[in-house]
């Protein structure tokens, strides 16, 4: 009976680790993320490869303020695991207000969608946030 307990718990621990992924977005050279819109699973990582100079990671919402990531470093190269689902925004420090937004969905879960398109941006960022989401929901 305790063999199968263990036999148990390994395989449930097993198949967690081995179904996390890892995905990877560069700094292009025209200001932008190559992946824009990233949908993950809940325990996935994402890495950002400083690919070009003069970039970094902010997030500027999430489904808890006060717990998101710490804003990295520029031409820094950046990694953040999730593991809690609802929609993420980030943009570059330098180059937010021309767009250079990302948004992360994770766990296919958009309930805080309201509190996202809430968030103050400037003309151009606000027009990229909205064609991101359109992304994020077709192929949701
Ligand atoms: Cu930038």
């Amino acid at each position: 009976m305790r063999l199968i307990i263990f036999v148990f718990s390994f395989i449930i621990i097993s198949s967690k680790s081995a179904f996390a992924e890892t995905i990877q977005i560069d700094f292009t050279a025209d200001d932008s993320y190559s992946i824009e819109v990233a949908k993950i699973d809940v325990g996935d990582t994402i890495e950002w490869l400083p690919k070009n100079e003069g970039h970094n990671v902010e997030f500027l919402g999430g489904p808890d303020f006060n717990s998101l990531p710490e804003k990295s470093d520029l031409n820094a190269f950046y990694s953040v695991t999730f593991n809690f689902p609802r929609v993420y925004l980030y943009h570059c420090t330098p180059h937010g207000n021309m767009g250079m937004l990302g948004l992360v969905i994770v766990g296919n879960d958009f309930h805080n969608l309201k509190d996202i398109e809430g968030i103050e941006l400037s003309r151009v960022a606000k027009s990229v946030l909205q064609r991101l989401i359109r992304i994020a929901q077709s192929n949701s």
